[in-house]
C-alpha cells in the first residue's frame, strides 16, 4: 500500500493516478476541510481531466484521511514554502511529515519525497531525522515531479521521471510503483543528483524566458516586433526561443533558481541576472501602461483595469503571479486610485477591487492590461470592446489601440 502525504496540486493527482492504475492508495492530509471535501466526492482545484481521474480513483477504492497509515511506501508531497527575503525554501512541512512517517512506518519502509526541495535538503534536514529516530532501516528516495499545471493529467502519464535513491535496488522498486501509470522513461540515480536535476530544469526555463524578455526590451528600443523576430528565428533548426511576457509566476520557475544563487553566490551570476530580468517585467508593463495613458490623455487610474490574476493561462493558481507583482508597483505609481481586477478563473477574493464578471469589469474602463491570455480572450480582442489594450502576452493581435511588450 502507498500512503501519499499531502493532497495538493501534486499529491492529489499523483495519488489518483496510482489508485486508478491498480495501486492500493490512501491519501493523507492534515487539512480536515480538504479531506472532507474529497470524501464528499469533490476535487479541490480545477485542472483538465482531474474530475474524471478522481472518479476513476474513487471507483478503484482510494481512501482519504487525516491519519498517516502503516504501510510499506510513503510519498511525501507537502508544500515547501519559500522565504522571499532569504530566497530559500523552508523545509518545515517536509520535516514534519517525515517525522510523522518515521513514527508510524514499519521496519524497512520506503520514504519518497516528491516535494520540490533545494539541493542537499535530504542530507541537511531529512537524514538527521532518521539518525535521531534510530531509523537507519528506512529507505530514502527523492522523486521530484515535472508535471505542468494546465496539462497535469496528460504529463503525469507521459513525462519522463527521475528517481534518486541511496540504494539502486530501492530506486528500481520505487520506479516500478511509478511505472504502474507512467509511460515515460524513469531514470534512477542518487538523491543529490535528483535534487539538483529538478532545480536545474526550472532554472533552464527561467533563464530562457529571461532571454526572450530581454529581447522584447531590445526590440522595443530598436523599433522591431519581438514576436516576429522570435517567430522567424525559431525556424532555425537549433533555435527555440520562448515567449516574452509580463513576468514569471508560479511556485517553481521564479523560486527554484534562487536555490542555486543562494548556495553558489559567487558563481551563479548569469542565473541571478536572469531572475532579475524576469522580475523587472511587471514594472516594465506598468510603464507601458502609464505611457499609453499619457498618449491618450488618460489621467484617471479608475479607467484602467487588469484582466488576469493567475500566474498563467487557464489555471486557478495565483502564486507569485505577475499581476500581484504589478499591483505592488501600482501602489506607488497610481496611489490612491483603485484599479479594477478580473479573472474568470479566480472566484475567491484575492485583491481589493476585484470584480467577478466581465461586464462589471469593463464598465467605465478605457484601458485594459491583459496580464493573462486565458482561452476566454486569447485571439478575441473584441471581448474587451474597443478599448486600449496593453498586451504583454501578445494575445490580442494587431491594432491601433493594442500595445504589445
Ligand atoms: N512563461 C513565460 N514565457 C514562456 C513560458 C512561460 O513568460 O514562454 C511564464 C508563465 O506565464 C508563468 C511562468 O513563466 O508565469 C511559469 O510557467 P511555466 O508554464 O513555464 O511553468 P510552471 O511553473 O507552470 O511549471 C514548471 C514546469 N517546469 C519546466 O517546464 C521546466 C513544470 O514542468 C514543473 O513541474 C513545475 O514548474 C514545477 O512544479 O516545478
Amino acid at each position: 500500500m502507498v500512503n501519499v502525504i499531502g493532497l495538493g496540486y501534486i499529491g492529489l493527482p499523483t495519488a489518483l493516478m496510482m489508485a486508478s492504475h491498480g495501486v492500493e492508495v490512501v491519501g493523507t492530509d492534515y487539512n480536515k476541510e480538504l479531506v472532507d471535501t474529497l470524501n464528499a466526492g469533490h476535487t479541490t482545484f480545477k485542472e483538465e481531466g482531474l474530475d474524471e481521474l478522481f472518479a476513476a480513483a474513487l471507483k478503484a477504492g482510494i481512501k482519504f484521511t487525516n491519519e498517516y497509515q502503516v504501510c510499506d511506501t510513503y510519498i511525501v508531497s507537502v508544500p515547501t514554502p519559500y522565504d522571499k527575503l532569504d530566497k530559500k525554501i523552508d523545509p518545515c512541512y517536509v520535516v514534519a511529515a517525515c517525522k510523522t512517517v518515521l513514527s508510524v512506518a514499519p521496519k524497512g519502509a520506503t520514504l519518497v519525497i516528491e516535494s520540490t526541495i533545494s539541493p542537499n535538503t535530504v542530507d541537511r534536514f531529512v537524514r538527521p531525522l532518521l539518525e535521531e529516530a534510530g531509523r537507519g532501516d528506512v529507505n530514502l528516495v527523492h522523486a521530484p515531479e515535472r508535471i505542468i499545471p494546465g496539462n497535469m493529467v496528460y504529463e503525469l502519464l507521459h513525462n519522463n521521471r527521475t528517481i534518486g535513491a541511496d540504494d539502486p535496488e530501492v530506486g528500481e522498486a520505487v520506479a516500478k510503483v511509478y511505472a504502474s501509470f507512467c509511460q515515460g522513461e524513469i531514470s534512477v540515480t542518487d538523491i543529490r543528483t535528483a535534487e539538483m536535476t529538478k532545480v536545474v530544469e526550472n532554472t533552464y526555463r527561467a533563464v530562457n524566458i529571461a532571454f526572450s524578455n530581454e529581447l522584447a526590451k531590445i526590440c522595443r528600443i530598436g523599433g522591431m516586433d519581438v514576436a516576429e523576430v522570435i517567430r522567424i528565428a525559431n525556424k532555425h533548426p537549433r533555435v527555440s526561443i520562448l515567449n516574452p511576457g509580463p513576468g514569471v509566476g508560479g511556485h517553481c520557475i521564479p523560486v527554484d533558481p534562487w536555490f542555486l544563487v543562494g548556495d553558489y553566490p559567487e558563481t551563479a551570476n548569469f542565473i541571478r541576472l536572469a531572475l532579475q530580468t524576469n522580475a523587472s517585467m511587471p514594472e516594465y508593463v506598468l510603464q507601458r501602461t502609464l505611457d499609453a495613458m499619457k498618449e491618450h490623455g488618460i489621467t484617471d487610474a479608475a479607467k484602467v483595469g487588469i484582466y488576469g490574476l493567475t500566474y498563467k493561462e487557464d489555471v486557478d493558481d495565483v502564486r507569485e503571479s505577475p499581476t500581484l507583482q504589478m499591483l505592488d508597483s501600482m501602489e506607488e505609481h497610481l496611489c490612491g486610485h483603485a484599479v479594477k481586477v478580473y479573472d474568470p478563473w479566480v472566484e475567491r477574493d484575492v485583491v481589493p477591487n476585484q470584480v467577478h464578471s466581465m461586464e462589471e469589469f469593463l464598465d467605465g474602463l478605457e484601458v485594459v492590461v491583459v496580464m493573462v491570455g486565458h482561452s476566454q480572450v486569447k485571439g478575441r480582442p473584441e471581448a474587451f470592446g474597443n478599448r486600449i489594450l496593453i498586451d504583454p502576452r501578445n494575445v490580442c493581435g494587431d491594432g491601433e489601440k493594442v500595445y504589445k511588450l
